[in-house]
């Protein structure tokens, strides 16, 4: 593959991320959100190149104990020598990042927003319409340790990234959350326990800190969202 793209990781050039946005969730669970981490232009032909090139995969998983085919395409890449991802059951295929070289300048354009910071795997989704989607999950698989880094880069058809709050395990605070009334509960703009985030092309989303521990996160169905959205995220595995 002889395609190699230029991945911008400072667009307007002011040398920091314009417009990063921080949020405190709370017990030490941190979630970042650059609109614009690559150029819309620059993201349309990663979007192209991954689209075509990627041999994307539709698998089988197990949730619940019940096997049904996953809603959306698929494909993995590691560095060499990393212990092997199991997910609901399923095993993906490990590639290489030689294989897809693109991938390498987009990982570059991560690290270069998230200094400090290393990703050696990626998970790769594609939702090719609105029916596609991802369920209410945790990244929190022990190949990752107990505050796993994930950073997520979005192309193409925007759609909604919503965090909901694990029940609490304790008692104590169950009750109190039973106690609350129900105009309460179902205000949920205002709610600390929900969050939304519309994940725009070009876009770099991080979750950090015990997000995982703490946090479910799902990507719904929507019926208005007809065009196909690729995404990433890059992981590290100590
Ligand atoms: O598509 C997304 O934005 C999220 C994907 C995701 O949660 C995952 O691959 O674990
Ligand atoms: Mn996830």
């Amino acid at each position: 593959m002889s395609l190699r793209f230029k991945a911008i990781s400072d667009p307007d050039g002011s040398g920091s991320n314009s417009k990063e946005q921080k949020m405190d969730l709370g017990n030490g669970s941190e979630v970042v959100y650059v609109p614009r981490l690559l150029t819309s232009d620059e993201s349309w032909k990663f979007f192209d190149y991954l689209n075509k090139e990627i041999p994307w995969i539709r698998p089988t998983i197990r949730v619940f104990g019940r096997s049904h085919v996953q809603p959306r395409d698929t494909c993995y890449v590691a560095s060499k020598g990393l212990p092997e991802l199991i997910y609901s059951g399923y095993q993906p295929h490990a590639y290489s990042w030689d294989d897809f070289p693109p991938l390498k300048d987009i990982l570059e354009a991560v690290h270069k927003a998230l200094p400090g910071s290393t990703f050696n795997s990626l998970l790769l989704n594609r939702y090719k319409g609105g029916n596609d989607n991802v369920g209410w999950h945790a990244d929190d698989e022990k190949l990752y340790g107990s505050t796993p880094e994930i950073a997520s880069v979005s192309f193409g058809c925007e759609r909604e990234f919503l965090m909901k709050k694990k029940p609490s395990k304790s008692s104590q605070e169950r009750r109190s959350d039973d106690d609350e009334p129900v105009s309460k509960r179902l205000k949920k703009s205002s709610n600390p326990d929900h969050h939304s985030f519309t994940l725009k092309h070009g876009s770099l989303l991080v979750m950090r800190g015990y997000t995982q521990r703490d946090w479910l996160h799902s990507v719904p169905k929507r019926a208005k969202a007809e065009a196909t959205r690729i995404n990433l995220t890059f992981r590290y595995v100590p």
